[in-house]
């Protein structure tokens, strides 16, 4: 893409209204406007981010076995009263009246729609087990909508449903998004912990959070160290048996883990001062198992082994995919700007023509614009120098390809990567395959 003719409008200033730094930076760089208090539009660099983010919980989704499905956004009032929430979920739910005065409502979440699907369809034991998701827009009235996409109203979940015959299988669809959830915050750069939480308005017995060290998070929270050794894309956690699924869930539950409800000081003292880590925290994810709660209640059973009804045992995993862009933000910037991770980056790396006009330069970086792997930004604004180094490490592109005069006459350019701010002369065919 040409940034001349690009619509990313970076920001020099610092937006007043922005309180925290993902906020500020995502709105310096251009990334999302605010249209309405706690609703965004997403630009183009920032839908890319959103894409890239979305990409990979798609790929850990499916490899655990989950089918995508699309949900609207719109839901019928009488498929929540039947689960008894339509009440219980009060002023944060925005309801709204169609021309025929059919009660209607914007969904915070999708339970009930994906046990009314279910009992539509599934008939016997043999049907089961289960697992949808989808990655859709969700609407919540929060009373505080704040730092931006991180507490918004409308908001971009992957929501997973799961579907057992009974309590052993639901426990095995758990731990799968468990570990589903490990793999894709890694891919993701994130160091995200498994905490115990309580269940909310979801309901249910069992519930993790999963949590990442932020200064700007909303809870404090304790972890072992341990959490942080293990490498979740390794092959060794395939995650293909119930046996393997139950190793890695007693691994996952049995280092210290909790937030600031739950923190227990007596058994924190007992991990080696050198393990503990301790910090402000975001919620990225939550997962839920509920057993029978809305089966039983919106009458979804199916026939037992022994032809008896039976109603499946169920559980929602859901992830702040559009949150998830600011808690990247949050976990990897500096003074100058955002740091992104090669894998959400909206762009991989950068043209900087710093003398757009001069046959060279224009030459040289038309040339490695061409023959660019994956995703490339061209700097070929008429700008000074000083701006252009400014935006692009304000955007955060894991490269930066400098083409300047002096180099350019020997077909060479500078490659800098953001992340170490380390900078080498290169011969121009070098740049690129270092980048690819
Ligand atoms: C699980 C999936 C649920 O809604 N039902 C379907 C369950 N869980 S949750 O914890 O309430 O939300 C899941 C994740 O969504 C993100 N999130 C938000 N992101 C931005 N703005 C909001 N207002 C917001 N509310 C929730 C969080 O990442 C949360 O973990």
């Amino acid at each position: 893409m040409r940034l001349s003719q690009s619509f990313i409008p970076t920001l020099k200033e610092t937006p007043a209204e922005a309180q925290i730094v993902s906020h500020r930076l995502m709105l310096r760089a251009g990334l999302v406007r605010q249209t309405s208090s706690g609703i965004y539009a997403w630009l183009p660099a920032g839908l890319r981010a959103l894409r890239n983010i979305e990409r990979i919980v798609r790929e850990e989704q499916n490899r655990a076995g989950a089918q995508e499905l699309l949900m609207p956004t719109i839901q019928p009032a009488e498929l929540w009263r039947e689960s008894g929430r339509y009440e219980e979920y009060g002023r944060e739910m925005l309801r709204i009246t169609d021309r025929h005065e059919r009660e209607m409502l914007y969904g915070p979440t999708n339970e009930e729609m994906v046990t009314d699907l279910a009992r539509q369809s599934l008939r016997s034991y043999r049907d089961l087990p289960q697992m949808f998701y989808h990655i859709q827009w969700k609407f919540r009235d929060e009373v505080r909508p704040r730092f931006g996409v991180m507490r918004g109203r409308e908001f971009l979940m992957k929501d997973a449903y799961s579907i057992d015959l009974d309590h052993a299988g639901a426990v095995v669809s758990y731990r799968r998004q468990m570990l589903a959830y490990m793999r894709t915050f890694q891919r993701l750069g994130l160091k995200a912990i498994p905490m115990a939480a309580d269940t909310g308005p979801i309901g249910g017995e069992l519930s993790h959070e999963f949590i990442i060290l932020a200064p700007t998070g909303e809870s404090q929270v304790y972890f072992d160290a341990a959490f942080e050794e293990i490498d979740y894309t390794s092959d060794a956690l395939s995650g293909q048996s119930p046996e393997e699924l139950l190793r890695f869930f007693e691994t996952m539950t049995s280092h210290y883990a909790a937030t600031d409800e739950k923190h227990d000081p007596a058994s924190w003292e007992r991990i080696a001062s050198a393990r503990r880590r301790e910090g402000r925290g975001i919620e990225v994810g939550h997962i839920f198992y509920f057993g029978t709660k809305y089966s039983a209640a919106m009458g979804f059973s199916v026939a037992g082994p022994d032809g008896r009804p039976v109603h499946p045992e169920m559980g929602s995993y859901g992830i702040g995919v559009s949150r998830l862009v600011g808690a990247v933000i949050e976990a990897s910037h500096d003074e100058a700007g955002i740091i992104w991770p090669d894998s959400v980056a909206p762009f991989h790396a950068a043209i900087l023509n710093l003398k757009p006009g001069d046959p060279v330069c224009d030459a040289l970086s038309e040339r490695i614009y061409a023959q660019a792997p994956g995703s490339m930004l061209y700097d070929d604004r008429q700008d000074r120098a000083g701006a252009k180094f400014a935006d692009a490490d304000l955007m955060g592109h894991p490269w930066q390809i400098v083409v300047g005069p002096r180099g350019a006459a020997a077909d060479r350019v500078e490659l800098k990567r953001r992340a170490t701010g380390e900078r080498q002369d290169v011969a121009a065919a070098d740049a690129l395959a270092r980048i690819g």
